[in-house]
């Protein structure tokens, strides 16, 4: 059996992807499920107030990586935790048992960030981080690549779907570990 560095409570889930892909949506549901703990690494810097600086050209504040590690690293010893996050370059190789990265079509993640509010550039480049698979390439250069899985996240079928793979990986998880 594999002796891993974390706890046997539960795995490490890394939901990553474009935002507006359904990170949250299926980060949310999945943690109440199967009763793990629930990272939101943007809600967690802004609880903290973990930034170091401002960016200009996005108007917004520059997350302290480090920082964000330091708080959540021994959490993520114990096991049992999903981290949703745009980005995944940054965290430690040895968190994640498991990696998903949500992939929406062009169309459908349009019309989501619009109603989130976003135009312009802000809008474009998120569409164009999408249509480059930029997330998807980051995943598999930061993580092994048998752990690094894409999951559709077009519509509310795909949601269930998602959902019944990931527990069912779970499962396979905690029978062997
Ligand atoms: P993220 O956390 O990746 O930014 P989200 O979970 O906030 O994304 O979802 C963005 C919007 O899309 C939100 O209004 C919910 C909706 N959504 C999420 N997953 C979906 C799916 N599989 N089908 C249809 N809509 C979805």
């Amino acid at each position: 059996m594999d002796v891993k560095a974390h706890g046997a409570m539960g795995p490490n889930i890394l939901l990553t992807g474009t935002p507006g892909t359904g990170k949250t949506t299926l980060g949310v549901e999945l943690s109440q499920k199967c009763a793990m703990n629930y990272f939101n690494i943007g809600e967690v810097a802004k609880q903290a107030e973990l930034y170091e600086g401002w960016d200009e050209e996005y108007q917004c504040p520059v997350l302290d990586e480090d920082r964000v590690i330091d708080e959540l690293d021994e959490g993520m010893r114990d096991g049992n935790n999903i981290v949703d996050y745009h980005g995944c370059d940054f965290f430690p190789e040895r968190w994640f048992d498991i990696v998903f990265v949500l992939r929406t079509d062009t169309s459908h993640l349009y019309d989501r960030l619009q109603q989130r509010g976003y135009a312009g550039k802000k809008l474009e480049d998120n569409i164009q981080c999408e249509i480059f698979q930029t997330i998807l390439e980051e995943a598999k250069e930061s993580y092994k690549p048998e752990i690094v899985h894409e999951l559709t996240s077009n519509t509310p079928d795909d949601l269930e779907e998602n959902l019944e793979k990931i527990i069912a990986w779970i499962e396979q998880w905690k029978a062997t570990h």
